[in-house]
């Protein structure tokens, strides 16, 4: 640094020098690991105080005392500034990839839930399994086989026209519909297993529908199936009682009124005693006292043929009925669509 006889003026010069830069750099430092930098850099092993530390034997011994002082002066100065730097550093935390608390939360991060409908089916599924029966699924893109055909729908019977769908050409000759009923996997269920059947169907269904404050052109079904031998409609009631009260939570009571399906014989309309009233009559009942729920009746000899069961030997109900009307009535929705919306504020509500 300083060669022999320089004298102390150049060593402090030099000193006075560093110290301004390392102080601006100190200054600047946004890390804590470039701070450890300069901190080699400025008062570590090859810094110019060492180097101005060592050159202190050349001088004259007059001359020490006062380099020596400006060594002190410099060394202080330096670390004090780091130190303050550092304190600084902490307490604002540094740069984000300097500083991982691992103690700190995880930042809120929304958590969704199952739709409604989604709820309303496993639900009621859960009660089914509950009472012994099992699960099965169909596809949404069907035959006219499996949804009308086999279901005792020959083809053109006015029948068909309470179930208008979207006919899709397969260009193979035969048709595919988007299923308008989860019954046709009744068929496919009993296609599939010898007797005895005990079902729950969940699914989406599609109908040439016009979309009004009940009515959806999609919309969710759950069917049921029971065949056994000796299967009653005394046990059909009882079913459906039995859910009926387990959805909603309390006794409620039933009606059957005479309906027509043609892969039941006889067929029923079932409702049950109005949730909100008790059956008095209110604006959710249209003061009727009763919640229409859906379809059901003893399965058609046709349909047990059209699968190869003997109806002579075995007997069974089957029933189907909206998920949205469910849920539509156990938390007073007022227009179908709002499931379809997307609409969070409404959703998150369930
Ligand atoms: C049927 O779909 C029959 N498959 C039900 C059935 C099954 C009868 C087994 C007998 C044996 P229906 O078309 O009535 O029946 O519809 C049943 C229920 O689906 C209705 O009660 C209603 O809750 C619901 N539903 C029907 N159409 C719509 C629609 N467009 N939007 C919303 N829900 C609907």
């Amino acid at each position: 640094v300083a060669s022999k006889g320089t004298g102390k003026e150049k060593l402090t010069a030099l000193l006075e020098k560093t110290e301004t830069k390392a102080l601006s750099a100190i200054a600047d430092t946004k890390s804590s690991a470039t701070l450890d930098e300069l901190k080699r850099e400025y008062l570590g092993k090859k810094s110019v105080l060492k180097q101005v530390n060592e050159s202190l034997k050349d001088l004259a011994t007059e001359e020490r005392p006062e380099v020596g002082r400006a060594i002190s002066s410099y060394r202080e100065k330096i670390a004090a500034a780091i130190a303050e730097k550092e304190e600084k550093l902490q307490k604002s935390g540094g740069e984000p990839s300097d500083i991982v608390d691992l103690t700190l939360p995880p930042r809120n991060q929304p958590r969704g839930h199952y739709h409604l409908i989604t709820q309303v089916e496993r639900e009621l599924v859960d009660i089914f399994v509950g009472l012994g029966y099992q699960v099965a699924e169909g596809p949404e893109v069907d035959t006219d086989w499996y949804n009308f055909e086999a279901l005792n729908f020959p083809p053109g019977h006015p029948a068909r026209d309470m179930q208008d769908t979207l006919y899709v050409n397969r260009g193979n000759g035969t048709d595919a519909v988007l299923r308008t009923h989860t019954s046709p996997v009744q068929v496919r269920t009993m296609e599939k297993q010898k007797p005895p059947v005990y079902v729950v169907v969940p699914g989406r269904v599609f109908r040439q529908e016009t979309l009004d404050a009940r009515h959806s052109p999609v919309f969710h079904q759950l069917e049921g199936l029971a065949v056994d031998e000796s299967i009653t409609m005394g046990d059909m009631f009882g079913t459906i009682k039995t859910f009926l009260s387990a959805f909603f939570g309390r006794d409620v009571r039933t009606r059957f009124l005479p309906s027509f399906f043609p892969f039941t014989e006889p067929s029923a309309e079932f409702a049950a005693s109005c949730v909100f009233c008790d059956g008095v009559g209110c604006n959710v009942c249209s003061k009727t006292g009763w919640i229409e729920v859906g379809g059901c009746g003893m399965v058609d000899p046709n349909v047990f043929l059209a699968v190869g069961y003997d109806p002579e030997v075995v007997s069974g109900f089957a029933f189907g009925f909206g998920l949205e009307r469910m849920a539509m009535l156990r938390h007073g929705i007022g227009t179908i669509a709002s499931f379809y919306q997307n609409d969070v504020r409404v959703l998150q509500q369930f």
